[in-house]
């Protein structure tokens, strides 16, 4: 994945959500893909933003992120944001082993209750991987919930960035690869608010009465 130089126009647009506990690293991956950096971060309020231009797979994407917070408080807020998204990334810690269980439990419901797309991509993104000592959330379970939910699976670390930027890699290319993401749910294909307007058609072609 390259960071587009040109920023003016794209082929598509992709909505893609960040859902997961609070404190498994939701923030600091987004950081680590749009910043190339990583700090300790305070939890998310609400629902922050991110937006970035890469060229994928022979297209020029804009991808507008949304990270929610994981804090339970803050659900019913949340909730509205996927909405027509895309691709959604289910991220848990696999130091903390309720961060897992609570895929089942709490997001893949979430999932299923608000997400708009029927064919929207699923990424399941077991953070924090540099910490191994403390893991408790072994790799195999990873790729065994992902097969049972449908999802794309990787681990990765936000503080080492390994896997960060394949995971929005991989959940892009395949929502380039499902038609029915590419259509309307993705509207602003080649939409640049700064072009200018498409020449007058020709006059004698107007049927105008
Ligand atoms: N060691 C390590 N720490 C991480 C990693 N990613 C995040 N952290 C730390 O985990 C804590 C929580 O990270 P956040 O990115 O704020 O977590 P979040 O999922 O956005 O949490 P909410 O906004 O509350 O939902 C912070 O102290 C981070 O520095 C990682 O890959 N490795
Ligand atoms: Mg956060």
């Amino acid at each position: 994945m390259e960071s587009s130089s040109s920023q003016a126009e794209f082929d598509y647009l992709f909505k893609l959500l960040l859902i997961g506990d609070s404190g498994v690293g939701k923030s600091s991956l987004l950081l680590s893909f749009t910043s190339d950096r990583f700090e300790d971060l305070n939890p998310t309020i609400g629902v922050d933003f991110k937006m970035k231009y890469v060229d994928v797979g022979g297209k020029k994407l804009k991808l507008a992120i949304w990270d929610t917070a994981g804090q339970e408080r803050f659900r019913t807020l949340t909730s509205s944001y996927y909405r027509g998204a895309q691709g959604i990334i289910m991220v848990y810690d696999v130091t903390r082993r309720e961060t897992f269980t609570n895929l089942s439990d709490v997001w893949a419901k979430e999932i299923d209750l608000y997400s708009t797309n029927q064919d929207c991509i699923k990424m399941l993104v077991g953070n924090k991987v540099d910490k191994e000592d403390e893991r408790v959330v072994s790799k195999k379970e990873g790729i065994d919930f992902a097969r049972e939910y449908g999802c794309l699976f990787l681990e990765c670390s936000a503080k080492t960035q390994v896997n960060v930027e394949q995971s929005f890699n991989e959940l892009v290319l395949k929502i380039l690869e499902t038609p029915s993401l590419l259509t309307e749910g993705s509207s602003g294909a080649k939409k640049n608010i700064f072009r200018q307007n498409p020449p007058p058609s020709d006059s004698s072609t107007s049927s105008c009465c």
